[in-house]
């Protein structure tokens, strides 16, 4: 291979020689309550893309039900094994955004497309011993996190901010619902006068909801993350107008387009990118880019994600307009053992960015086996 430039088609291509498709399910420390519901476990696709003695590893963000968005595991898995892999497996890509294109004519199934692509930008890196940071554009190398705080009783949802507060996270994210919103956001603020907190309601407000965001704009928070429904941007331009909080949009944006149009309408003043709900780095970082030109703050928020997960939200959150602490907090946080063997850990609300090439997390293969509840090779 010659000393060529990045990107520039001179470069080798990569050929996926095969790939194997597993189903993990890791038992959560304790259970995660949003306005949709509660998990007990994380139940997720891991692909392995592998080539000429390389793996690139992604990890899907599908839930068993399609509570969060659209995308359930089961679907994205046949749509994975019977469409994605048929169509990449045995073939040769020069860089992510020549595999992008074979995925772009299908529309919809972001979380899996993204779990392909995301393999595919670990492959990549990997054939140039670079880490993904650099090659996705990023310098820095630790990222400012906060914690999302799931629901819980009032007394020990205080506990827990002020504990995760002590740690040092830089932003409380608070998890509401109606009936349990202004009281617990009261409650914390007393508690912690002076921290970035914010509240994501995951859709389950409407417009005749106006009063309870006008209170909470007593609170002084950082933003107010999707209150209203998971496909509607207009309609929070209308609660954006109404009150003085900013708007953090997550459910809501699928692309950057849609980023665009919620900018262009002020439906939101910050946005929370997640590589799995969006298809992928290289759509992640349009997204980012179109921010930075309105100047508007991205962060990287979570679906609870295992090491590998965890890693690639690690590296895209080292671009500039990363500029709000994420929800990468530490993986203890979540497992009691994750499946990677580098403990992804934050201290003082600072998490590392880890070394080596492409995420620079490895597997832990004889645990894997231990929580793997299915696996499926293929090959061309
Ligand atoms: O809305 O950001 C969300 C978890 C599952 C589904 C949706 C969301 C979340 C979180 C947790 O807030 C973020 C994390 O700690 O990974
Ligand atoms: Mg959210």
């Amino acid at each position: 291979m010659t000393h060529a430039k990045l990107g520039q088609s001179v470069v080798a291509p990569l050929r996926i020689d095969s790939a194997e498709l597993r189903v993990v399910r890791l038992p959560l420390v304790t259970p995660f309550t949003i306005a949709t519901g509660t998990m007990v476990d994380k139940v997720f696709p891991l692909l392995v893309l592998k080539s000429d003695g390389l793996e690139g590893y992604g990890e899907g963000v599908m839930d068993p039900w399609p509570d969060y968005l659209d995308e359930s595991l089961l679907g994205g898995m046949a749509f994975v094994r019977d469409v994605l892999l048929p169509n990449i497996v045995g073939a040769s890509f020069e860089h992510p955004a020549a595999l992008e294109k074979v995925l772009a004519p299908w529309r919809g199934h972001y979380m899996a497309k993204a779990m392909v692509e995301m393999a595919f930008w670990d492959l990549w890196a990997k054939s140039f011993n670079l880490p993904l940071k650099t090659v996705l554009g990023g310098l820095k190398s630790a990222i400012d996190v906060g914690v999302s705080l799931g629901i819980t009783p009032l007394e020990e949802t205080v506990q827990r901010a002020l504990a995760h507060d002590e740690l040092g996270y830089k932003r409380i994210k608070l998890k509401i619902m109606p009936g349990h919103d202004v009281e617990i956001v009261k409650a914390v603020r007393e508690a912690l006068p002076h921290a970035h907190l914010t509240v994501d309601a995951n859709t389950s407000y409407s417009l005749s909801d106006t009063s309870l965001f006008r209170a909470l704009d007593a609170f002084d928070l950082d933003y107010i993350e999707q209150p209203l429904a998971w496909d509607d941007i207009h309609d929070h331009a209308v609660l954006q107008s109404r009150i003085l909080t900013p708007i953090c949009l997550d459910e809501s944006i699928r692309s950057a387009a849609d980023a665009r149009k919620a900018l262009q309408t002020d439906a939101a003043r910050v946005i929370n990118i997640k590589v799995g709900r969006v298809g992928g780095h290289l759509e992640a970082k349009r997204l980012h880019d179109v921010c930075e030109a309105w100047d508007v703050p991205v962060w990287c928020g979570g679906m609870l994600e295992a090491g590998i997960g965890r890693a690639h939200n690690i590296h895209l959150s080292t671009l500039a307009n990363f500029r709000k602490p994420g929800d990468t907090s530490s993986s203890s946080r979540y497992f009691i053992k994750d499946i990677v063997n580098e403990p992804l850990t934050a201290e003082g609300g600072v998490m590392p960015v880890p070394h080596g090439a492409g995420i620079g997390v490895t597997l832990d293969w004889a645990f894997l086996e231990t929580v793997t509840a299915s696996t499926e090779t293929f090959k061309r």
